[in-house]
């Protein structure tokens, strides 16, 4: 695989055929091109009102496309200040920050609690209260609301794809004659959304780890298992996650999001082209998710926050790279 798509490295072909090297270009556009699309792209699930879209939550400030940049000043903009009240509790818990944020540093690697205070957008902007600035811009809603730190709270997305097969093992077919890609995916319990079985970045944790600890959790209740059999599945895992392509890092349009706090993530594409490896998996929906699937990407596809996005990303790099064969 090429190297600028962030690609691990292949331990197959050492010289590749001009054919493959064109498809690995076109497969690395299609992927630098979500990045430049969902920069670009005003959030939408962060404006959403009430919060959380639940019943009896703080209510936003409707906001145009036009009024969210913070550079431009919004005369009378003085939105609510919602933290939820699990991050207001004593003893606090590891993962969330104190209610008063003047002596955080941000953009930076925080010490002492080991959460990476930095943003894959670059630097973003903190304010004279010391609060970050949500790098999409204003939300309608200052605080960190559900979100346990200030600034980015950082995530990882597992994405892990197979063509569709019939029972004599070909790749089954669309409308339109391409095959149909499938993915592990899960239903949300809070929201109900179905979405990429992805979680938050442990302190101090490895992106890589995150990856396969939230595979395992949510979609094989890897916590509900002995020792031993989670030592096994660690194995197993280990062993299908060696490979994969990064597909994005970057803001996250999630529903949390506030002025002052906000979702990020590193999606990363696990794929089993031949259709062997990730078939044994037996899929048990784990604590956190209400139902766990192998579901067919489709154009109309709804999913959780900018999940979509990331699917159909990975069936335009996939189908570019493997062809219709
Ligand atoms: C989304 O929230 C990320 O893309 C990731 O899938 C998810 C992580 O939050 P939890 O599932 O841990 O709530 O923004």
């Amino acid at each position: 695989m090429a190297d600028n798509m962030g690609c691990t490295t292949s331990s197959t072909t050492a010289v590749e055929s001009p054919n493959v090297m064109t498809r690995n270009a076109e497969a690395a556009d299609i992927v630098n091109e979500i990045k430049t699309h969902l920069r670009n792209l005003p959030h939408v699930h962060a404006r959403t009102s009430p919060y959380q879209n639940q019943n009896g939550a703080p209510e936003r400030i409707k906001l145009e496309d036009s009024q969210l940049c913070w550079k431009n000043s919004l005369e009378g903009y003085n939105p609510t200040d919602y933290h939820a009240s699990v991050l207001l509790r004593e003893p606090k818990f590891p993962w969330a920050d104190v209610l008063d944020p003047k002596g955080i540093v941000f953009n930076a690697l925080d010490q002492s609690c080991r959460h990476d205070r930095s943003s894959h957008e670059g630097v973003y902007l903190v304010n004279e209260a010391n609060r970050p600035m949500n790098p999409r811009g204003r939300c309608g809603l200052s605080g960190r609301g559900l979100l346990g730190r200030y600034g980015p709270n950082h995530a990882a997305d597992p994405v892990v794809t197979k063509w569709k097969r019939g029972t004599d093992g070909k790749k089954e077919l669309n409308q339109d004659g391409d095959p149909i890609l499938e993915f592990v995916a899960i239903q949300r319990k809070d929201t109900g959304d179905w979405a990429i079985p992805g979680g938050m970045v442990d302190p101090g944790e490895n992106v890589s780890v995150t990856l396969k600890r939230e595979f395992g959790e949510e979609t094989m209740a890897s916590m509900e298992l002995s020792p031993e059999d989670q030592e096994i599945l660690d194995k197993k895992l280990t062993e299908v996650f060696k490979e994969g392509i990064e597909i994005y890092s970057g803001y996250v349009d999630d529903i949390r999001n506030t002025d002052n706090a906000w979702m990020e993530t590193v999606c990363v594409n696990f794929h089993d082209e031949e259709g062997t490896s990730f078939q044994k998996f037996k899929l048990a929906a784990g604590d956190d998710a209400g139902g766990v699937a192998w579901l067919p990407f489709t154009k109309d596809i709804q999913l959780y926050s900018t999940h979509a996005i990331f699917i159909e990303t990975i069936y335009k790099m996939r189908l570019c790279l493997h062809g219709k064969n």
